[in-house]
C-alpha cells in the first residue's frame, strides 16, 4: 500500500562532482536519504511503469538504502527495479545494465573511494537513462527540490531478498535481482582479444590485482582467473568488505602502497593495477614503473587500435581539464578531436553520445569509453592487458617509447585534506581576484602567460559551466591549477595540479616531485598555500 510521508527539507542535499555524499550518521537521520530519494523523483518526468537500475559498491548502509530506493521506486510508480545480487552491482556495470535493459535510469550507492563503515561515508547518485550521471540541468533541480520537499511515497514490500537470482512480483511491482557480473563481462568480451591474453598468461605473464575488499572483487575474479585463466591469487582483498576492510578503498600510491611495493621490488609481477570501492577508477602499474592516470589516458588511446573493439579507430578524446596535455599530443597524431571538460565524468555523457569522443580521462584515476557512460576500472586494466598482449613489451618499455614520440608530461598533484572550508575558499577566492595581474611578472623565474577561471561551454547542449578551476599558465605549455574538491565529506580538500611538457628524451627520467619543483614553488608563491591552510605539507601526492 502506497504511504505518504510528511517531512522536513535538509538544507545540505546539493549534489558535489559526483552525487550526494556525506558521512553514514548524516545519511541516518530520520527521513534524510528518502528526501533525496523523492527529489530525485520529483525532478524527473514519465518513468510510470518503467525500469529502475539499483546498484551498490557493497559498503555500510547499503542493504538499508537500496531497500528505502525499491520501495520509493514502487509507490512512484516505476514498474520494475533490477539490483544486483547481495546489493552488488559496480557503477561501470550499473551503467552497462541500465543501457542494456534500456532502464529509466538508476540510482548507484557508493561513495567511491572515500572509505566505508558506521562513521565513515555514503553516498547516493542518480545516472539517467544513457547510463551516465545525471546532467546539471537535473542535479540542480535536484537540489532545488530537497529545499523545498514537503513529502515522499514509499511502500511495503515485504522483506526484500536481494541474495536470490530471479524475479518477484509485490503488488503489480516487479523486483529482478541479477547476477552483478556476467552482462559486464560479456561486455569485456566483446570489447576485448581474450585469446590473446590468455595465451599471454599461458606463457608465464605475471600480474596483482588489488580490489581493496571493495566491488570489483567478484569481477576480478571471474573475468581475470576464470576466463582469461590468470592464476588463481591473482585478483587478491577480492571479498567486498561493508568497510573495506578498515582502508580508504583508494586507488592511489598511499593507499595502495603494498601494491606499489611489490612491483618496485625484487622478483615484482609483469603488471600490478587496483581499483576503487564502485570499480570505476584504475591504477596501473607495470614492473618497476607507476604509469600517471594522464599518461595511461594517452597511451591507451594510441593504441586503442590493438583491441577488437576499437580496431575502427577513435572518434575523439575527451580529458577533464586539470588531466595532464599527453592526450592532446595522441589526438593532433590521430588528426581527431580533443576535448577539456570541467572535473566530473558527467561532462563527458554529451560528447560520447553525440559521437564526438570515444575514449575520455581524467587525473583522478578515471578511464573509460563508449562502451558505458561510467569511467570503468577493470576496462582499463583489460585495455592495457590486451595492448601488453599485442605489443609484447613490458609496461616500462612501451611508457618510454610513448615519451619519445610524443614528449613527456611531468605531472603531479598535491592535496591538502581537511583543510578548514573557509581557509580553502580565502585561498581561491584570493586567485580568483588576482587573476588579471598574474601575466606578465615573473613568479619563482617564471613567466605566466595566462591565468583564468575555467569554463567549459558543453559543444552538444550549448550550456556553460563556470568556475571549474583556476588555471595558472606559464610561458613554455607548463601549469599550475587550482580547485577544490566536489566529493569530499568533511572540511574542504584543495587539489594543486602542476604540469611541465619535456620534449627532450634525454630529460625523461628526473624525479617527478624533482622535475617540477620551480612549479612546486610558484603554486606556493602565488597562493599562499602554508600561510592560508597552515599545512607545510601536502596530504597526498600522486
Ligand atoms: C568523481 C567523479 C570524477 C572526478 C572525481 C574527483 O570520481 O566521478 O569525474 O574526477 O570525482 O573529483 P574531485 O576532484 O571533485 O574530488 P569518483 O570516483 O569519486 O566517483
Amino acid at each position: 500500500m502506497k504511504q505518504t510521508v510528511e517531512t522536513k527539507p535538509f538544507s545540505d542535499q546539493k549534489p558535489g562532482t559526483s552525487g550526494l555524499r556525506k558521512k553514514v550518521p548524516v545519511f541516518q537521520q530520520e527521513h534524510y536519504a528518502e528526501n533525496f530519494i523523492q527529489s530525485v523523483f520529483d525532478s524527473l518526468e514519465g518513468f510510470e511503469g518503467q525500469t529502475l537500475v539499483v546498484g551498490g559498491d557493497g559498503r555500510f548502509l547499503n542493504r538499508e538504502v537500496i531497500g528505502k530506493v525499491i520501495a520509493m521506486a514502487a509507490a512512484n510508480g516505476f514498474g520494475r527495479a533490477v539490483v544486483g545480487q547481495g546489493g552488488i552491482l559496480s557503477t561501470p556495470a550499473t551503467s552497462n545494465v541500465i543501457r542494456k535493459r534500456k532502464a529509466f535510469g538508476g540510482f548507484i550507492l557508493s561513495a567511491s573511494h572515500n572509505p566505508g563503515g558506521p562513521n565513515e561515508d555514503f553516498g547516493i547518485k542518480y545516472n539517467i537513462g544513457n547510463g551516465g550521471p545525471a546532467p546539471e540541468k537535473i542535479t540542480d533541480a535536484i537540489f532545488a527540490r530537497s529545499k523545498v520537499i514537503g513529502k515522499y511515497y514509499t511502500t511495503d514490500l515485504g522483506v526484500l531478498d536481494l541474495d536470490t537470482l530471479g524475479e518477484r512480483e509485490v503488488d503489480g511491482f516487479v523486483i529482478e535481482v541479477i547476477d552483478p557480473v556476467k552482462d559486464y563481462a560479456e561486455l569485456m568480451e566483446s570489447l576485448f582479444d581474450f585469446g590473446a591474453i590468455q595465451g599471454m598468461f599461458r606463457s608465464g605473464f605475471r600480474m596483482s590485482f588489488d580490489a581493496m575488499h571493495a566491488v570489483t572483487g567478484p569481477y576480478a575474479k571471474e573475468i581475470l582467473e576464470r576466463r582469461l585463466g590468470a592464476p588463481e591469487g591473482t585478483a587478491r582483498n577480492f571479498v567486498p568488505l561493508e568497510d573495506f576492510g578498515g582502508h580508504h578503498p583508494d586507488p592511489n600510491l598511499v593507499y595502495a602502497k603494498d601494491l606499489y611495493d611489490e612491483l618496485m621490488g625484487p622478483d615484482a609481477p609483469d603488471f600490478g593495477a587496483a581499483s576503487d570501492g564502485d570499480g570505476d577508477r584504475n591504477l596501473i602499474i607495470g614492473r618497476g614503473i607507476f604509469v600517471t592516470p594522464s599518461d595511461s589516458l594517452a597511451l591507451l588511446a594510441a593504441n586503442a587500435h590493438l583491441a577488437p573493439g576499437y580496431r575502427q579507430g577513435l572518434k575523439g578524446i575527451a580529458r577533464s581539464m586539470p588531466t595532464s596535455g599527453a592526450a592532446d599530443r595522441v589526438a593532433e597524431k590521430l588528426g581527431v578531436g580533443i576535448y577539456e571538460t570541467p572535473t566530473g565524468w558527467k561532462f563527458f555523457g554529451n560528447l560520447l553520445d553525440a559521437g564526438l569522443a570515444t575514449i575520455c580521462g581524467e587525473e583522478s584515476a578515471g578511464t573509460g569509453s563508449d562502451h558505458v557512460r561510467e569511467k570503468d576500472g577493470l576496462w582499463a586494466v583489460l585495455l592495457w592487458l590486451n595492448v601488453l598482449a599485442a605489443r609484447g613489451q613490458s609496461v616500462k618499455d612501451i611508457v618510454s617509447e610513448h615519451w619519445r614520440t610524443y614528449g613527456r608530461n611531468y605531472y603531479s598533484r598535491h592535496d591538502y585534506e581537511g583543510v578548514e572550508t573557509e581557509a580553502a575558499n580565502r585561498l581561491v577566492d584570493g586567485l580568483r581576484a588576482k587573476l588579471d595581474t598574474l601575466p606578465g611578472p615573473k613568479i619563482n623565474g617564471l613567466t605566466v602567460s595566462a591565468a583564468d577561471d575555467f569554463a567549459y561551454h558543453d559543444p552538444v547542449d550549448g550550456s556553460t559551466s563556470k568556475n571549474q578551476g583556476i588555471r595558472i599558465l606559464f610561458e613554455g605549455g607548463s601549469r599550475v591549477v587550482f580547485r577544490l574538491s566536489g566529493t569530499g565529506t568533511s572540511g574542504a580538500t584543495l587539489r594543486v595540479y602542476i604540469e611541465r611538457y619535456e620534449p627532450d628524451p634525454a630529460k625523461h627520467d628526473i624525479e617527478t616531485q624533482a622535475a617540477l619543483a620551480d612549479l612546486i614553488q610558484a603554486a606556493e608563491e602565488v597562493a599562499n598555500i602554508k600561510e592560508l591552510t597552515g599545512r607545510n605539507i601536502p596530504t597526498v601526492i600522486t
